[in-house]
């Protein structure tokens, strides 16, 4: 059986070279949202909404196992999915990134948590952190809504993207004096080289592995690995097949498009 990742759109794929990387044995039904893209700007009940379509579609392809290979659904959607088909193991971002700050930060860093506007209103980064260690006191949020449309565009080794950067981080990091910066949603990984140049004091964590470390982890825990020789193959879904789409596949998975099988669905 497959497992299901998703995401509002492209940033969900970030995830998937990790995923391949660390299980080859398991295959993949990816679904991005892409007509429907950006959900981080949407209404939490919008957003429920699409969540809840992309999993009947996961559940009409019968996968094993779901990873919300993005943090705004984590934050806003995934429990209520979790509660709608509780025998399906599901994977967040928010939970196995929250863990890993906890763990791997001392409390006295600094830590900068960028993401969408609605996961830095769930506050779920600040719950999740504090709950895994109290202690840790300096947590500072910034949403940067501009990342996502020029990321799906492909602006991305470009001017344009660096002065959008420091137009978010410059002040933030300097006031806040930042030396973490967590990458809270999964399209963010895309300008990682972007954010190394800006600011190389810097160091970054990035939810799209965690989620992919965490996946291992439950499938090892509930003995559902999948067994060498599992000869099916990925399959690649959005509901709008753009150039940016295919793009993203080429610049994450490699040049070979044509040899992926990619699929369109319309979930409305
Ligand atoms: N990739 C999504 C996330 O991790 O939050 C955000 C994409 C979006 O819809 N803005």
């Amino acid at each position: 059986r497959y497992i299901g990742v998703f995401d509002s759109g492209v940033g969900g794929l970030t995830s998937v070279p990790y995923i391949m990387r660390m299980l080859p044995d398991e295959r993949i039904i990816f679904f991005g949202d892409t007509a429907r893209t950006p959900y981080g700007s949407k209404a939490a009940g919008t957003i429920r909404q699409f969540t809840e379509q992309i999993g009947s579609f996961m559940v009409e392809n019968d996968v094993k196992m779901m990873v919300a290979a993005c943090n705004t659904i984590s934050a806003v959607a995934l429990d209520d999915l979790q509660r709608k088909y509780p025998h399906i193991p599901m994977i967040g971002t928010i939970r196995p990134t929250a863990k890993v700050v906890a763990r791997d930060c001392r409390e006295t860093d600094r830590i900068g948590i960028m993401a969408t506007k609605a996961t830095v209103r769930s506050e779920s980064y600040l719950k999740r952190i504090r709950e895994k260690n109290p202690g840790m006191k300096h947590l500072y949020q910034i949403a940067c809504p501009a990342f996502v449309p020029l990321i799906e565009e492909g602006i991305i080794d470009h001017e344009i993207m660096d002065l959008t950067i420091r137009y978010y981080l410059d002040d933030f990091i300097e006031k806040h004096g930042i030396d973490t910066l967590v990458l809270a949603c999964t399209h963010y990984p895309l300008i990682s080289g972007n954010l190394k140049r800006l600011y190389p004091g810097v160091k970054l964590i990035s939810s799209s592995e965690e989620a992919a470390t965490a996946l291992k982890i439950e499938l090892e825990r509930r003995d559902m690995l999948a067994g060498p020789g599992n000869d099916r193959e990925n399959i690649f879904y959005a509901s709008d097949l753009s150039d940016n789409f295919l793009n993203m596949i080429r610049l994450l998975l490699g040049d070979d498009v044509e040899r992926l099988n990619i699929r369109f669905k319309n979930l409305d």
